[in-house]
């Protein structure tokens, strides 16, 4: 039964590669992404992208951007010493461990979407495609809440 599991998780993992249009529904990929909101600051400042993903491989995959229609740009950030613009620096690739999890949250790794359009309001929900090292995307439908995270 273990040997018959171990070979189903290698022929997945050996799958052809997925396009970024055919990605997979939340929940149905190697990595899963849960509670993913947005900050939306007004006077168009940039928005943080933060949610939880889990890795449900038995191999570590990376997050190696992202893509929104509702942004100028986005980009994987990483705040140093608890935030503020400054403290911010910019990371090719955050590494989800096998059968693990990483928090992108306040003062840590965040998304950074900066120009955001109009859609980016508090209240509606903006589509992201989380792009993944192992060639494939994850869409994501991110919440958007208010400068208090409401
Ligand atoms: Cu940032």
């Amino acid at each position: 039964m273990r040997t018959l599991l171990a070979s189903a998780v290698m022929l997945l993992a050996a799958a052809p590669v997925v396009s970024l249009l055919a990605a997979s529904a939340a929940g149905a990929g190697p990595v899963d992404v849960t509670d993913a909101w947005f900050r939306a600051l007004p006077g168009g400042l940039p928005a943080g992208g933060y949610f939880t993903a889990t890795n449900t491989t038995r191999s570590d995959i990376a997050i190696t951007g992202a893509q929104a229609a509702a942004c100028g740009m986005i980009m994987l950030h990483q705040s140093k010493s608890g935030g503020g613009m400054a403290g911010m620096q910019m990371v090719d690739k955050v590494t989800v461990p096998a059968g693990g999890s990483i928090n992108f949250a306040p003062g840590g790794y965040h998304l950074m979407c900066t120009d955001p359009r109009p859609e980016m309001k508090p209240g509606a929900k903006v589509p992201v495609v989380l792009t993944l090292s192992n060639g494939t995307g994850v869409a994501v439908a991110f919440a958007v809440r208010d400068a208090k995270g409401k």
